[in-house]
């Protein structure tokens, strides 16, 4: 008896720990990478902003903001997610004059749930 209720409580806490584990990374859409990546200084002005996210995203509901250091936007238009690949959000840039930038993103995920960020990346000398 003592034997198999050892056996129960260790496959509990087994089935605890995984639950407890997976389902918040399965949860939400965050920021994977970037290209330009996340604080990074590029030499020249890149062309298109690239965002992957660890879920799928609703594009409906789904944007992305570049602003310069006046807080003026940067970005040519509203972003794109391609079906073939939808975790994935682009956003054509205009020409960027040396300096820094800040994105700033907001997705919806498949899952139904918001999540917002923002991060900063250089063109010109660092
Ligand atoms: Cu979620």
């Amino acid at each position: 008896m003592g034997n198999m209720n050892s056996k129960i409580i260790a496959a509990a806490l087994a089935l605890a720990a995984t639950l407890t584990t997976t389902s918040p990374l399965l949860a939400h859409a965050f920021l994977d990478h970037s290209d330009p990546a996340v604080g990074s200084t590029v030499p020249t002005s890149p062309a298109v902003m690239h965002l992957w996210f660890t879920q799928e995203l609703e594009p409906a509901f789904s944007s992305v903001t570049v602003s310069d250091q006046s807080g003026a936007a940067v970005n040519d238009g509203s972003a794109t997610i391609d079906p073939s690949s939808p975790s994935e959000m682009t956003v054509k840039l205009k020409s960027l004059p040396p300096g820094t930038y800040t994105v700033k993103w907001h997705v919806l995920s498949v899952d139904t749930h918001t999540t917002t960020g923002d991060f900063n990346f250089q063109v010109g000398k660092g």
